[in-house]
């Protein structure tokens, strides 16, 4: 399948990681894998969980001034805390301390923001009494840690088949609500699907639901299969050979999903902006990840960088929404983007010199400008000598353009290449 085209003109989404984790101040969920907080502890969060500062509208305010096209909010992440008021399970925001769904807000805030609204959701829940010890993955195979179990789970699926269908009536169930609960939904996120194959999460049926209650909706490859999904989800990195089909890197702005106050290592603006522009010119989004703290707050440090970038984008978007990959690889020592009949160089840091060169264009330029300022930028094309045309192939031309370094941008400087 293909996504909707929204989806990759939208280019540039923010995924945030929202629930009672961030009273640990610890990664989402996974303390309880490192053995680092028992079961009964982390269950206990829930009872602390009131995040009395969650304004959503702030939170859509702020992702619309840093110009993100599309959203992601964890309804739920490997835990099993649920943010909505699922009827499923009592382990959710509107049943414990928080007392209220938090789902429903953000998704009507986001909405009226203009932004596309994604779903996240794991299929493990490692709070289920049905799911099983046993996980698949990482190899080898191995139970989860004692200390992190609920009472009574069952070793494995192949110990307790009719328990293991019972949690997926459950999981399936509570993605049926998401289809349901909140009107339309752009995008669902599903993630954890290395703990079990396709076949055990029975994600072909899991998907011919969303399609069925949400025929708009695009759905990402974390399924258990690769071809399940629209498009593929590589994490923390730029693939150095684009997948094939769509995709979106997602990444965190420093190194936790979740709201960690220990985790100062946050990216240089120059870094994120530099992850915008390589992940576009290879043809994919990117998805940067934020955590609310336990209050319900993004911290200054996630927001100031973002609206850094989002300053960027205001004097840059057009290379990037809607764009996609520019100049063949290898055509330039800069990542480019393109869209119709023009070009955009992205010089990121400090040319060596005051010219930039793209090493051979197969047609003509039109006009070369610095996209921000609109100014027109010199520029020469080298034709070859009649000598050495006759060996080489036609219409291959150097092209050098003259950058004055008083124009260079802080991050990213975007030099706008129209085509005859
Ligand atoms: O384990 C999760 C992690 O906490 C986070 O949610 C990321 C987001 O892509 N997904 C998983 C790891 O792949």
């Amino acid at each position: 399948m293909n996504p909707q085209p929204w989806f990759r003109d939208a280019r540039y989404g923010l995924m945030i990681h929202f629930g009672s984790y961030a009273l640990t101040g610890w990664e989402a969920a996974w303390p309880l894998q490192w053995g680092a907080i028992s079961y009964c502890d982390y269950e206990s969060l829930a009872d602390r969980f009131c995040p009395n500062d969650y304004d959503p509208k702030l939170w859509a305010a702020l992702a619309v001034e840093c110009g993100f096209k599309y959203v992601i909010l964890t309804t739920k992440h490997h835990d099993g805390f649920a943010l909505w008021d699922t009827r499923l399970s009592d382990y959710s925001a509107p049943r414990r301390a928080a007392g209220r769904d938090l789902v429903t807000p953000f998704v009507g805030a986001f909405r009226a923001a203009g932004l596309k609204v994604g779903l996240y959701f794991s299929l493990p829940d490692w709070h289920h009494p049905d799911y099983p010890a046993e996980v698949i993955n990482p190899l080898p195979r191995r139970s989860r840690p004692a200390s992190a179990l609920p009472p009574g789970v069952p070793e494995s699926i192949a110990a307790a088949p009719a328990r293991w269908q019972s949690y997926i009536d459950f999981m399936h169930g509570q993605v049926r609500e998401l289809c349901t609960l909140f009107g339309n939904i752009d995008l669902f996120w599903f993630d954890g699907q290395w703990e079990h194959t396709a076949d055990e999460w029975d994600s072909r049926k899991l998907v011919a639901m969303v399609r069925e209650l949400q025929p708009d909706a695009v759905i990402n490859d974390r399924l258990g299969e690769p071809g399940i999904g629209d498009y593929a989800t590589p994490e923390q990195f730029i693939p150095p050979v684009p997948p094939a089909g769509a995709w979106e890197t997602c990444m965190t702005v420093n190194e936790s999903w979740a709201h960690c106050p220990g985790d100062l290592a946050f990216k240089p603006v120059a870094e994120l902006v530099g992850t915008l522009a390589e992940v576009v010119a290879r043809g994919g989004n990117l998805v940067l990840g934020i955590g609310a703290t336990a209050d319900g707050v993004i911290v200054p440090e996630a927001a100031s960088r973002l609206r850094v970038m989002g300053e960027w984008l205001t004097r840059n978007g057009e290379a990037i929404y809607a764009a996609g990959a520019g100049l063949p690889p290898g055509m330039c020592h800069y990542p480019s983007t393109g869209k119709g009949d023009s070009i955009y160089l992205h010089v990121l840091g400090r040319p060596a010199g005051d010219a930039v060169r793209v090493l051979a264009l197969d047609r003509p330029v039109r006009d070369v400008r610095l996209l921000a300022s609109g100014a027109a930028l010199a520029f020469s094309v080298d034709r070859a000598h009649p000598r050495d045309a006759m060996r080489n192939p036609p219409h291959i031309s150097p092209l050098r353009i003259q950058l004055p370094p008083e124009w260079l941008d802080p991050y990213d400087t975007v030099i706008r290449i129209d085509l005859g």
